[in-house]
């Protein structure tokens, strides 16, 4: 398909490399470019391993260049109303993201899960279910493992589950899951999408192609993911922690259960799971969809969702020093996200927030302190706006600090006999830090430090 096809590839970060690697597979002549000019050119070759010659311009494009261009992939941390996109799509060329890319060359069946908060439990989650069952599955997407990666390996008994971001889906033409799951939707990113209309349509993206052959998986609880169900072409399963369905999977006291008229199965009482709170319960509920779809049987299901346990950055126990338990969230990069772990947490509770500047309001998450947060340690670009709102609801002890490092160090002295210390700064890690995984990181590695 794209064999002898000029691409260029924008972006070198994980996905733009992985994009080449796939393109160069297929007999694609490929042009890398990244706007930094600060990368070592020579690493390219050496990650992308099969390249010769690779053609790649950092910094400054060559406007010539984009003559005789076929396609452009743009990697997910680049906006569409970036001033060089927009010039090549004036050019007329044609641009996917890397979902799209990786799509056209993928077989076997496919599922896409997104949501603002929760997306990568759930898709590791749904991986653990069908790794359980199935012998071909695949754990793709903003999870961390570009999906360019495995589409070449996929064939027609695969399985490949893609957590996708906003930013992933801006970018899909004909990508159609055969299972999509939206988990819910409230702010963020807000400073690329700019407004929360757009951001829900995109989030939409991830069912623009599916019919009667497919299903979405929609939280009926969440306002704009409720009323999507009825916009769409696909086959709609609403899931519930709140009230009892007519049709659907919810809570129903302790138990999760699927309900198809009047055909009821229970899956598992949740005490039975060793993931906490409500907003666990829901991924869990989407798992069980995802799974009943795929015609696998409940015993599996019941034994792969009660062993799951928390996934890296979210919410994650690290160490009890003096005391103190101290919890890495991360994964906590906007307010909801956060919210859920502030109110996850059973002992008075010192946060360590800020971080960079979305374009989002902190109000909510300050007033989900109450009875949870004695102590507010704040850090990054966002820490004077986030100070001036909690202020603004009465919440005074607050400390201002200028590294994670110090954060760690001031909570730690802060902090008193039966406490707890939880990284989760409703802010996502960029100017501090590459990306969340490392600020998680850095956390447990300066908790570990007490220690000494
Ligand atoms: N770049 C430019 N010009 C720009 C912007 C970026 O040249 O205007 C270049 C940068 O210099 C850099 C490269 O593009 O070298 C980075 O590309 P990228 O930001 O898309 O990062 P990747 O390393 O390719 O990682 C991406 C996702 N990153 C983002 O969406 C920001 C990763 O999600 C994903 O795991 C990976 O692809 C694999 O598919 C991370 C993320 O933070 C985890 N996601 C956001 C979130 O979860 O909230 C959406």
């Amino acid at each position: 398909m794209l064999k002898d096809k000029k691409v260029l590839v924008f972006g070198a970060g994980k996905s733009g490399i992985s994009a080449s690697r796939l393109l160069r597979r297929v007999g694609a002549s490929v042009i890398l470019y990244d706007g930094r000019d600060d990368i070592d050119i020579d690493t390219f070759e050496d990650e992308i391993a099969i390249c010769k010659n690779l053609e790649a311009y950092l910094g400054d494009f060559p406007k010539e260049k984009l003559d005789g261009l076929d396609l452009m992939i743009i990697s997910p941390g680049i906006a569409l109303d970036n001033p060089f996109v927009l010039e090549v799509k004036n050019k007329g060329i044609p641009i996917w993201g890397e979902i799209e890319l990786a799509y056209r060359y993928s077989k076997g069946r496919i599922i896409g899960i997104t949501g603002t908060n929760g997306k990568t439990t759930t898709t590791s989650l749904v991986g653990e279910i069908l790794k359980s069952y199935y012998n071909q599955v695949f754990v793709v997407g903003n999870i961390g493992n570009p999906y360019t990666e495995i589409a070449l390996q996929t064939t027609d008994e695969s399985l490949t589950v893609i957590e996708l971001s906003s930013f992933q889906l801006e970018t899909i033409d004909r990508f159609r899951p055969d299972i999509s799951a939206i988990l819910n939707i409230t702010p963020d990113h807000l400073n690329r999408h700019h407004t929360m209309d757009n951001y829900i349509s995109i989030k939409k993206n991830i069912a623009l192609n599916q019919d009667n052959a497919n299903l979405c998986i929609l939280n009926y609880e969440n306002n704009h993911t409720k009323s999507i169900g009825a916009e769409l072409k696909t086959r709609v399963l609403y899931f519930s922690s709140e009230r009892i369905l007519e049709n659907g999977i919810f809570l129903d006291d302790d138990n999760i259960v699927y309900k198809e008229n009047d055909s009821i199965t229970n899956i598992c009482n949740v005490n039975e799971l060793r993931v906490l709170g409500k907003h666990s319960y829901e991924n869990v509920m989407v798992g069980v969809g995802i799974a009943l779809e795929l015609g696998i049987p409940i015993k599996q299901i019941h034994e792969a969702i009660t062993s799951f346990k928390a996934v890296e950055h979210r919410i994650e126990y690290v160490d009890t020093i003096d005391g103190v338990s101290y919890y890495n969230d991360s994964k906590g990069t906007n307010p909801d996200a956060s919210i859920k772990a502030v109110q996850a947490m059973n002992s008075p509770t010192i946060l360590i927030g800020g971080g960079f500047d979305k374009g989002l309001e902190f109000d909510e998450w300050v007033q989900s302190f109450k009875g949870k947060v004695k102590c507010l340690v704040l850090m990054g670009e966002t820490r004077e706006k986030i100070a001036a709102t909690a202020r603004k609801y009465g919440f005074d002890n607050i400390i201002l600090v200028n590294s994670l490092r110090e954060a760690v160090q001031i909570s730690a002295k802060k902090a008193e006999d039966g406490d707890a210390v939880l990284l989760s700064p409703a802010c996502a890690s960029w100017g501090m830090f590459d990306n969340y995984e490392q600020r998680g990181r850095m956390f447990k590695e300066y908790v570990h430090e007490l220690h000494q």
